[in-house]
């Protein structure tokens, strides 16, 4: 039914695009979206669509030659019936028809706040709300944390993030927490800070998880990456109505459990592409219908040193041709070993 898309716009151009989206032959209406590196270009060009709800903004620097802001954009077809906008515990929300884009922030900074727990809470806040709202299967999370390596009351805030969702998944979703949804968990670069943020698609119907044979499951990591495992599956397949979405993980160099190539970010983003491909053969074999292409998808590539960007996207080109959609971010990727880490979607786009 819901037939999703999704669209990067440019923030100068957001408004007029909001517009037309609504007043097309087909039109549509917007479920969510976010704005990435906002800080600047916001106050050039102020948007009426940012402006009226506090969408989520995530301070990561957009890389690319233009280096545009750019608004990342979900919308469902109008005929569906309104989106409804809400807000439950601090959980802001907007629910169609068998989607919710749901998100949240929490101011971290500062020695005293716990992340593991603050984490917890957050997690409980958006289980709690996808329940109540009558969304229980989340498909896809987003989380971005400031100084995601650094130390909290002696432990790396990564490892407190992952206990705190460990912990809220345990109580609120145990039936998921072997087959968790899609996700990606990625910090600000040195000197930017931002909250905790996480958004989250999630459905009224079950999620399929897929795994990568060349992976050992995140959520069955060794000890040795933390005391609880990160919670999320390599991806997630959801049935919408006649259409598919598809969401892959943020997806690094790690082959087995290990990082794999540490010091080349051009071999990595190989690696990361094989990943991909593994996945992509893998959901081939786990479910009947069109199989998924590379060139299918849209990617979002997170990259660890601003001048690396140029090496990975020459590595991106040359094996997902040169119309691939890539958008590309300055963030710090959760291991301090990893350079590159890149997620792939697949939904309606135009
Ligand atoms: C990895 O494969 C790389 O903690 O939610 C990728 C995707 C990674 C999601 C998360 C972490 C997360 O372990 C890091």
């Amino acid at each position: 039914m819901s037939q999703l898309q999704f669209d990067y716009i440019p923030l100068e151009e957001l408004d007029l695009w909001v517009k037309a989206i609504r007043q097309g032959d087909r039109p549509r209406q917007v479920l969510g979206l976010t704005l990435f590196d906002g800080s600047e270009s916001s106050r050039r060009h102020p948007s009426e669509t940012l402006e009226t709800r506090a969408w989520p903004q995530v301070a990561l620097p957009t890389l690319g030659d233009a280096r545009t802001t750019w608004v990342e954009v979900w919308s469902v077809p109008a005929d569906i019936g309104p989106v409804v906008h809400g807000e439950t515990a601090g959980v802001s929300h907007v629910s169609s028809a068998d989607l919710v884009f749901a998100w949240l922030t929490k101011p971290l900074m500062g020695p005293d706040v716990a992340l593991e727990l603050a984490t917890q809470h957050a997690y409980d806040a958006v289980f709690h709300a996808l329940a109540e709202l009558g969304y229980p299967h989340p498909l896809r999370f987003w989380n971005y944390l400031p100084d995601i390596l650094g130390a909290n009351q002696g432990e790396e805030r990564y490892r407190l993030f992952n206990k705190g969702r460990h912990a809220s998944f345990a109580q609120h979703a145990p039936a998921i927490q072997n087959s968790p949804p899609a996700a990606c968990a990625l910090g600000h670069p040195e000197g930017l800070a931002g909250p905790l943020t996480v958004y989250v698609i999630a459905s009224r119907q079950p999620v399929q998880p897929i795994e990568n044979p060349r992976q050992i499951s995140a959520y069955r990591y060794p000890p040795d990456y933390g005391p609880r495992s990160p919670t999320f599956s390599r991806a997630a397949v959801a049935q919408l109505g006649q259409e598919d979405a598809l969401f892959i993980s943020g997806t690094a160099s790690i082959v087995g459990h290990e990082t794999v190539h540490v010091g080349n970010v051009q071999a990595q983003t190989e690696e990361t592409l094989n990943n991909i491909e593994a996945v992509l053969n893998r959901m081939a074999l786990a479910r009947r219908g069109k199989p998924w292409r590379t060139t299918d998808l849209r990617f979002k590539a997170y990259v660890r040193h601003a001048a690396d960007l140029h090496a990975v996207r020459e590595v991106i080109l040359r094996r997902l041709g040169p119309s691939v959609s890539c958008h590309y971010l300055h963030a710090v990727v959760c291991r301090p070993d990893l350079l590159v880490e890149i997620e792939a979607t697949c939904a309606t786009s135009h």
